[in-house]
């Protein structure tokens, strides 16, 4: 054996997947391509998969500009345009095989707000808290952006957070951001797994 056991994290309907950000222009060949971005998907139906089979809910968070949004380049941000709504850059990567009862909350839609976070100015926590939801287990892209500012968020509401590190791919900016938001969200109090600790 090698380091501590972890406390066991089961999955129940007090339990909810958020699925952030599996939008083509963050995957390879997008406008804003995170690397591998593309590889989360299948780990991602993995995880779908369970919190379906223990009827948990899943909810899918997408970034969704309009076409002036302040984040972006042309209008004094630091981003190229990218997931600008109703376009196929913001659709949702094809091969998520997100349920069919699937919640999809829509985050930086006002021109003038970034918004990483699924919790910032979306109804996300009001629709955790009237189904009693008690921990959120967060994956997608990209760690070190909206993954990182929403596990943050979920702690800063009252929730546990699981940062679920097979499912989440980092941009990297800078070549150690993605370290650097794993280690930040778990001096935050989040949990770090993979995939192989909640199934067993
Ligand atoms: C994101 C940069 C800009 C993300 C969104 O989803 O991580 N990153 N907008
Ligand atoms: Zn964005």
């Amino acid at each position: 054996m090698t380091g501590d056991r972890k406390a066991p994290l089961p999955i129940s309907s007090k339990t909810a997947l958020l699925v952030v950000d599996v939008q083509n222009d963050f995957c390879p060949g997008g406008a804003l391509a995170v690397p591998e971005g593309d590889r989360v998907v299948p780990v991602l139906n993995d995880y779908i998969r369970l919190f379906q089979a223990k009827r948990a809910p899943v909810i899918a968070t997408r970034d969704w500009h309009p076409t002036n949004h302040g984040s972006f380049k042309p209008f004094g941000g630091i981003w190229p345009p990218h997931c600008i709504q109703n376009t196929p850059g913001a659709e949702f990567r094809a091969g998520l095989k997100l349920p069919k009862e699937v919640t999809i909350i829509s985050k930086g839609t006002d021109p003038r707000v970034e918004a990483y976070s699924g919790f910032q100015h979306t109804t996300l926590s009001e629709w955790l808290r009237s189904r009693k939801i008690e921990t959120v287990f967060v994956g997608g892209l990209a760690t070190d952006y909206c993954v990182k500012s929403t596990v943050l968020d979920a702690v800063k509401a009252g929730l546990k957070a699981v940062y679920l590190a097979d499912a989440s791919r980092g941009v990297n900016v800078k070549p150690n951001d993605g370290e650097q938001a794993e280690e930040e969200m778990q001096k935050a109090g989040a949990t770090k797994a993979t995939l192989a600790e909640i199934a067993s």
